[in-house]
């Protein structure tokens, strides 16, 4: 299986994440794509590539003009305002109030377009995060274009948070979503996006909710006891055109991976029964025993045996990386991944 990977990951290294309380180092961190890269030279995944540069149309097929512009030109707003060092809103639209204007203030502007305090703004994150999408864009292609049944997309930072207007979850640009939209562009008329991070993946819900050109199948961490917490649900279902194409199976904390593979199994047969032209796969592994943020229990065997049943789909496949947190440990728990898939 070829990679894709960029060493401009590595642009997005902030400096702290407000973790309970206390300002940490963040948990997503430049070493988790050196390990992982690492791991697949290592063990001989397959040949390593570089992106090709897709500039922001296919960005812009997803997300909002005003947000991919707040992105971009944020850190020089910031520094001109004469603020100092990494950003984190001060103010959101919460319940209480509605953001019935975009403020002009750059705090005002940052409380708008973010979701959650994990993650802060720096110099460099563009950039990383425009090389991230032409990382899961060029893995999109090779299996698009008929060269690969399936190809990884080692992106960093991850997508699956990212909404059609917000940031969070240390996420910016959502990769799954701008490579399934792709899919559709050059010809697919139907994509499934089975999210396997402890996470929701709000971001890719939101952004394909109304609609029945993608089946989202997301497991996770129940948001009743974690992250991103005001989404995820099992009743959210899909709205309008979309009804019936959004699967959500959250898991209670300590679930084990019989339980989590009864529900994969049921995602498996819902994308077996839409028959997608392409799967695409938001693999984090932070469902790991050891994963510090989260609550599963998969053991580095599991991951084998779940890549090995997501290749029994027979279906041309991309694996984007979102999330994974034991960082010495996460380069074999996603190349075993990607091994099983192979076996
Ligand atoms: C891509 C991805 O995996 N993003 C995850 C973002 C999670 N950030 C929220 C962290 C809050 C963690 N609280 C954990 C309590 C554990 N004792
Ligand atoms: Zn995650």
């Amino acid at each position: 299986m070829k990679t894709v990977f960029s060493e401009k990951h590595k642009l997005r290294d902030a400096k702290g994440e407000l973790y309970q309380g206390e300002f940490v180092a963040p948990f997503e961190c430049p070493r988790r794509a050196e390990i992982i890269i690492g791991a697949v030279r290592n063990r001989g995944l397959g040949e390593v590539l570089e992106p090709a540069d897709y500039g922001l149309d296919p960005v812009m097929a997803v997300h909002d003009a005003g947000f991919v512009d707040f992105l971009r030109t944020f850190m020089d707003d910031w520094e001109a305002a004469g603020f100092k060092g990494e950003a984190l809103a001060p103010c959101w639209p919460s319940r209480s109030m509605t953001a019935s204007q975009i403020p002009l203030h750059v705090e005002g502007r940052l409380g708008y377009y973010a979701l959650s305090t994990d993650t802060v703004m720096s110099r460099g994150t563009w950039e990383a995060a425009m090389s991230s999408k032409d990382v899961a864009l060029t893995a999109t292609d090779l299996v698009l274009d008929g060269k690969e049944n399936v190809a990884f997309g080692l992106c960093r930072p991850p997508g699956h948070h990212a909404a059609t207007d917000q940031f969070g979850g240390y996420c910016f640009f959502n990769n799954a979503a701008i490579s399934a939209q792709h899919a559709l562009d050059k010809g697919c008329a139907k994509v499934a996006i089975l999210d396997v991070d402890f996470h929701h993946g709000n971001g890719t819900q939101e952004i394909f909710y109304d609609r029945d050109d993608v089946l989202f199948l997301s497991l996770h961490g129940d948001p009743m006891h974690t992250f991103p917490h005001f989404l995820g649900h099992a009743g959210e279902t899909g709205k309008g055109a979309g009804e019936g194409f959004n699967w959500n199976y959250p898991l209670p904390p300590g679930a084990s991976y019989q339980m989590w593979l009864a529900k994969l199994q049921d995602a498996l047969a819902r994308i077996q029964a839409y028959d997608p032209d392409m799967v695409i796969v938001s693999l984090g592994v932070d469902t790991f025993e050891h994963d510090p943020i989260s609550f599963f229990k998969l053991t580095h065997d599991d991951f084998v045996d779940y890549g090995r049943r997501i290749a029994t789909l027979g279906k041309p496949t991309v694996y984007v990386m979102e999330g994974g947190y034991a960082v010495e440990e996460i380069g074999i728990n996603t190349t075993n991944v990607l091994f099983g898939h192979e076996s």
